[in-house]
């Protein structure tokens, strides 16, 4: 049975989740669920607050900025407009990782045909072929030996949150056809994002150059269920062929987000939930890519055990609820869940949630 979307910021019209089973959050719908009630608590709130900031003056940058972020991505004409099923997942689970000291990784860059949202299809810049880019795994004190190699049409470099490293140096723009290689040692545990350092930044973000980087802790956390999740914000405008969709720097400067997703894709763990069992330890590696919003992470219907803001797990927080993860930056949860079931993984932005930013962990 399908469940209403609660996460719609559309007020008028009941709107349903695009794909798969929805979301099992009935108790917490009330009105929302009353055929023609047309208005929401969480809608009214969002309609309201805008109008609050427009009668103060701090409305969004344009006319076209306020009615988009009052309104799904889909349902705004000449705006890209998810249909049916994604042909592929992300696979959202944490790589093994290699037991060797000593790590060799290689990444290229290479520009790439990126489904975003069902039937949407984005020309990206990316790290091997996906957006976000390979998961790198490695331990604390590992010695790595890093290099990039240049396959794309324009010059590129990257950026390692987890290394401490001469930028002018190593993050340098590497051009097509080319390849550097430099060392680095990770002496901090924690989940980290890379990302693309070549100007102007924003446009190469935007148009999916980042990834996730988990440095394991010397001394190994307990065994849990692990799965990588990089939220980020897509703007795109029509490419020149007509069907298919580039980065809008313009639209990324005006905040003024087309869909914000897990992995890369909207919505696409109500299409194939990250599994777990009941009473297993799960340990979400979450790094918000950006470029801009802030995610407030939250899982509906369960709280966080520990929170290990940046990953490290010196840095631990009990029972919290929902936590605030920067633009760059990164935290991981550990939650275990009591009863079998969905529960909703969102940024509790609420101007954002439904541009995709929901996906499902479920419990058997
Ligand atoms: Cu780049």
């Amino acid at each position: 049975m399908k469940q209403p979307d609660i996460f719609s910021t559309q007020v008028g019209r009941r709107r349903f989740l695009g794909v798969g089973a929805g979301v099992a959050a009935a108790s917490a719908v009330g009105a929302v669920c009353g055929a023609g009630a047309g208005v929401n608590s969480y809608d009214q709130g969002t309609r309201e607050a805008a109008g609050a900031r427009a009668a103060a003056g701090a409305a969004a940058p344009t006319p076209a900025a306020s009615s988009d972020h009052s309104m799904p991505a889909s349902t705004v004409p000449g705006r890209p407009k998810a249909s049916g099923k994604l042909a592929t997942v992300y696979d959202a689970a944490l790589p093994a990782l290699d037991s060797s000291p000593k790590k060799a990784i290689v990444m290229e860059s290479k520009d790439a045909v990126i489904e975003v949202a069902g039937g949407v299809l984005f020309n990206a810049w990316t790290f091997e072929g996906a957006v976000p880019g390979k998961v790198i795994h490695v331990r604390q004190g590992d010695s790595v030996d890093f290099t990039l190699k240049n396959g794309s049409q324009m010059g590129h470099s990257i950026d390692l949150h987890a290394a401490q490293t001469p930028w002018n140096i190593n993050y340098k723009t590497i051009l097509p056809g080319e390849a550097y290689s430099f060392n680095w040692k990770a002496n901090f545990p924690g989940v980290f994002m890379y990302h693309c350092g070549t100007g102007p930044v924003p446009q190469h973000l935007l148009n999916g150059m980042y990834g996730a980087i988990v440095v394991d802790p010397a001394e190994a956390l307990s065994p849990a269920r692990e799965y990588v999740l990089v939220q980020s914000e897509l703007y795109l405008k029509q490419a020149a062929d007509g069907t298919k969709w580039d980065g809008d720097l313009n639209r990324m400067l005006a905040v003024q987000p087309d869909f914000v997703v897990f992995n890369g894709a909207a919505n696409q763990y109500q299409q194939q939930p990250l599994a777990a069992s009941v009473g297993e330890r799960i340990r979400l590696h979450v790094v918000n890519a950006g470029p801009t919003l802030f995610s407030a992470f939250h899982v509906i219907g369960a709280i966080f055990d520990r929170v290990y803001p940046d990953g490290n797990p010196a840095n631990v927080l009990r029972g919290m609820s929902t936590c605030t993860i920067p633009p760059g930056g990164g935290a991981t949860f550990e939650l275990v869940i009591p009863d079998a079931g969905q529960y909703p993984f969102v940024t509790h932005s609420f101007a954002y949630t439904g541009l995709g930013a929901v996906g499902l962990i479920e419990t058997t």
